[in-house]
């Protein structure tokens, strides 16, 4: 599997299938040192560039297939612990689900490879599962000029984001690291977030075309900004949990997804 993936990704910069090794270790130390500080990991130029051409062509080809989004979202998504957050903001986005990615596709490959889900438990410190649900488990976002993707928390714990295709402006990443538990219990903290109040810290992390990424999206309230100009974001979002068979609510599945399994 690895020349497989080889073709893929950059594994002499970024030895994931090798982590026990001396610069597999480096990676593996600065990766977790960059999760804790900032609760982000950027691998810059993981995919290969014919690669990220390839998944972001393919996906483009395939959007007709995928889920149109125009309306409004939960922050919370509507978890059990009855959490709420609205922002009020009405925004539009394209997502191709799981099971409608092409069989052939590399980012199917990229998520059964066995060292990419052991990074990621590697990185947060915890044993990780792929993600059970047949239309979330792995989801594109394709998002043209004036599309975004409002403020929300992730229901799945923890995300590996591969970056496709960046547009020509937008398209941006914003991030409160481990906002949670204060964004639930303060409506002001919310607003000042979605307000883009500078006295509330949000990380930018513009797209580009490559990168992999991991993050805690379940507890570090996140949104991506309008995209700007006649280039599609095309971002692919590889989802993992602590426990095995994890799937995505019925909320999420329906607002995202359009249906209820
Ligand atoms: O496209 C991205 O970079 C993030 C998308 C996202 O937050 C999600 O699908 O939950
Ligand atoms: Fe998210």
């Amino acid at each position: 599997m690895e020349s497989g993936i080889a073709a893929l990704a950059d594994l002499e910069r970024y030895p994931l299938h090798a982590l026990d090794g001396e610069r597999g270790r480096e990676l593996l130390d600065r990766a977790r040192k960059a999760f804790e500080h900032t609760g982000f990991v950027a691998l810059p130029g993981f995919l290969h560039p014919d690669a990220a051409r390839v998944v972001a062509s393919q996906c483009l080809a395939d959007e007709g297939r995928g889920v149109r989004f125009d309306g409004t979202s939960d922050v919370f998504l509507k978890t059990e612990d009855g959490a709420q957050g609205h922002t009020g903001t009405t925004y539009t986005k394209t997502t191709l689900p799981y099971d409608r990615i092409r069989p052939d596709s590399p980012l199917h490959t990229l998520y059964a490879w066995e060292p990419l889900r052991a990074f990621v438990a590697a990185v947060v410190g915890l044993p990780v599962h792929r993600c059970a649900d047949p239309a979330g488990a792995v989801a594109v976002q394709i998002q043209h000029e004036g599309d975004l993707q409002d403020w929300h928390f992730d229901i799945c714990e923890y995300t590996v984001l591969l970056h496709a295709q960046a547009p020509t402006g937008g398209g941006t990443l914003q991030y409160a690291v481990r906002s949670r538990t204060q964004v639930r219990h303060s409506p002001d903290l919310l607003r000042r977030i979605v307000t883009g109040d500078r006295g509330v810290p949000v990380t930018e992390v513009p797209t580009a075309a490559g990168t992999l990424a991991v993050h805690a999206g379940s507890i570090s309230m996140h949104r991506v900004t309008p995209v700007v100009g006649d280039t599609a974001r095309v971002s692919a979002v590889l989802t993992y949990n602590s426990r095995p068979g994890q799937t995505l609510n019925p909320y999420t599945r329906q607002i995202h997804y359009g249906r209820d399994r």
